[in-house]
C-alpha cells in the first residue's frame, strides 16, 4: 500500500520512521510518503491560508495549493485511491472504516490547520468520481491539526496490513474486533504484585474456565465503560452465561 500525508509540519509524521510502522516501511511492505503543503505554494510568502468568506475568527486554507498538492501525489492508474480528510466535523473513525482503508491501493492524507480547508476541495474530488473522499474524525474533542489523525490512520491501517504484524493471531481478539467487545484484562509474572494477585482462573491450565472467565470479564468491562457498545451487540451472539454475567 501507498500512503501519502500532506501537512505544512511534516516534522509531526517523523513518528512514523519508528517501531511497527517504522520496520513495516524499511520491509517494503508500505510505502509512506510524508509532503510539506508549502512545496506546492507559488508565492514569494508560500501562503497557504487567507481569511474566511463571509467573515469569522480564524483562517482557512486555500483551495487552490490543495488542489495542486493532491493532483500531485495520487497515484495514476485504476487502483483504489481514498482522499482522507481529518476534520472535528468528520465521521467518526471505527476499526471498520479501518479495515476498509486497508483494501485501498492509496491512501492520500490531507492534514488541514487553522480552521480547516476551503469545502470545494473535498467537494471537487467526490465530482470527479475517480477518488473516495471520506472526511473523518477521531472522536468529540477538537484538535489543532489533522497531523496526529494521520498518524492514527496510517498505524491503524498499517497494522493490518499482510505481514507487518509477525502474529496475525494477535489480530483476532482484541477490542473493537468482531466481537464487539472491549478485551479482556491481561496478567503476566510475577504472580503477586503490589499485594496484588493475578485471578487463580488463569494459573489453573483449566482452558474451558480460562475462556469462560475473559468472556465475562469483557463483558462486564464493555457494560461498564461502553453501555453503547452492549445495545449494539447481536442478542443471537449472545450465551447463556453471557447473560447472567
Ligand atoms: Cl480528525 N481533526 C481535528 N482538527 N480535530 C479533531 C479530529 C480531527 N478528530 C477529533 N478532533
Amino acid at each position: 500500500m501507498r500512503i501519502d500525508v500532506v501537512s505544512i509540519f511534516p516534522g509531526y509524521l517523523q513518528a512514523l520512521d519508528l517501531s511497527l510502522v517504522g520496520k513495516a516501511r524499511r520491509d517494503g511492505l508500505l510505502d509512506l510518503r510524508v509532503h510539506d503543503l508549502r512545496e506546492w505554494t507559488t508565492d514569494r510568502h508560500r501562503t497557504v491560508d487567507d481569511t474566511p468568506f463571509g467573515g469569522g475568527a480564524g483562517m482557512v486554507m486555500r483551495p487552490d495549493v490543495w488542489g495542486l498538492a493532491v493532483d500531485d501525489v495520487l497515484a495514476e492508474g485504476p487502483a483504489r485511491r481514498v482522499l482522507l480528510v481529518p476534520t472535528p466535523s468528520g465521521e467518526r473513525l471505527t476499526q471498520r472504516t479501518v479495515e476498509d482503508l486497508a483494501g485501498a491501493d492509496q491512501l492520500v492524507l490531507a492534514c488541514g490547520r487553522y480552521e480547516g480547508i476551503d469545502a470545494r476541495v473535498a467537494e471537487n474530488y467526490r465530482a470527479r468520481g475517480d477518488v473516495e473522499v471520506r472526511e473523518f474524525s477521531l472522536g468529540d474533542y477538537v484538535l489543532n491539526g489533522g497531523e496526529v489523525a494521520a498518524l492514527v490512520v496510517v498505524e491503524a491501517v498499517a497494522r493490518l496490513l499482510p505481514g507487518v504484524i509477525g502474529n496475525p493471531a494477535s489480530l483476532v481478539e482484541e477490542s473493537h474486533g468482531t466481537a464487539g467487545l472491549l478485551e479482556y484484562p491481561v496478567y503476566t509474572k510475577p504472580p503477586s504484585w503490589a499485594g496484588l494477585e493475578v485471578p487463580e482462573v488463569l494459573t489453573s491450565g483449566h482452558h474451558g474456565n480460562v475462556a469462560r472467565w475473559r468472556r465475562e470479564q469483557a463483558l462486564a468491562r464493555t457494560a461498564e465503560r461502553r453501555p453503547d457498545m452492549v445495545a449494539a451487540l447481536d442478542p443471537a451472539g449472545l450465551d447463556r452465561t453471557d447473560r447472567a454475567a
